[in-house]
């Protein structure tokens, strides 16, 4: 596992890949590899990178690495039993690149089930609704990672309420300044910290719409 976070924070993606292909093939569960490899990896950057230690390009590096590393462990980790039936539209809200986080929820989701639209990050508002409406979408995700972009979540709830779809589907956000209360305030439907539990939440909340 250190030898994973080691190589992610180097930014060097093949052998993250390489080093996570065969930490799969030695049996180690694919939540450690995520948690205690790739994670451990990022938090790494995140403390260097706000401490002015290392720039956006390293950032960038360890980031492509952490996508190459996760994509590896997708089929391990999104496989669940259970298969919801529903679709989702999931993005980084407007202003924001920051993707990884959201990149595993869908992850996530997709185990569950879902069909997931992945509509990339710096999302408008109206892209979410738009694709809600068109692709009759239950769970529209929102991710952010930024304090200054987190309003842009109030934005899609408000937007959902004007397009009149605001009790068909159940907004889901989330990403590092996010909390619960936030979510509240806006008038959001779920909050949850963690990618997985993100997964989980917007089944039952699908089920709940089924009623
Ligand atoms: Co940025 N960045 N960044 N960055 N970056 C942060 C977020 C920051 C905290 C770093 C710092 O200063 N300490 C800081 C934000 C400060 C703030 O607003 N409070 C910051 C800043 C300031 C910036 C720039 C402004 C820097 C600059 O240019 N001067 C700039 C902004 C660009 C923009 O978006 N417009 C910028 C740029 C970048 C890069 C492009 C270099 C790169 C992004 C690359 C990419 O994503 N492809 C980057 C990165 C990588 C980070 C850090 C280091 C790591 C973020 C990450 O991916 N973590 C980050 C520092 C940190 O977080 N410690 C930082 C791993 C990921 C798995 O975690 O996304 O939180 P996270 O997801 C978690 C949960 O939050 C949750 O699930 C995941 C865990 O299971 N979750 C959800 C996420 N979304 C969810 C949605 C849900 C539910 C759960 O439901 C829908």
């Amino acid at each position: 596992m250190e030898e994973i976070s080691g190589m992610l924070q180097k930014g060097r993606a093949k052998q993250v890949k390489e080093l996570v292909e065969q930490a799969i093939a030695e049996g180690i569960p694919a939540e450690d590899i995520l948690n205690k490899g790739l994670l451990a990896g990022m938090d790494v950057i995140g403390e260097k990178f706000s401490k002015n230690e290392i720039y956006v390009p390293e950032v960038l590096v360890a980031a492509r690495a952490m996508n190459w590393g996760s994509e590896v462990l997708k089929p391990y980790l999104a496989d669940s039993g259970f298969k919801a039936k529903g679709t989702a539209c999931i993005g980084t809200v407007k202003g924001d690149l920051h993707d990884i986080g959201k990149n595993l929820v869908k992850m996530m989701l997709e185990g569950k089930g879902f069909e997931v639209i992945d509509l990339g990050t710096d999302v408008p508002a109206e892209t979410f609704i738009s694709t809600a409406i068109e692709r009759n979408c239950s769970v529209i995700a929102c991710s952010a990672l930024l304090t200054t972009t987190m309003g842009a979540m109030k934005d899609v709830v408000e937007a959902a309420k004007s397009a009149g779809i605001r009790d068909k589907v159940k907004i889901l956000v989330g990403g590092a300044p996010v909390s619960r209360e936030y979510c509240e305030a806006i008038g959001a439907d779920i909050y949850t910290s963690d990618a997985a539990s993100a997964a989980n939440e917007a089944v039952k909340a699908i089920m709940s719409l089924a009623g």
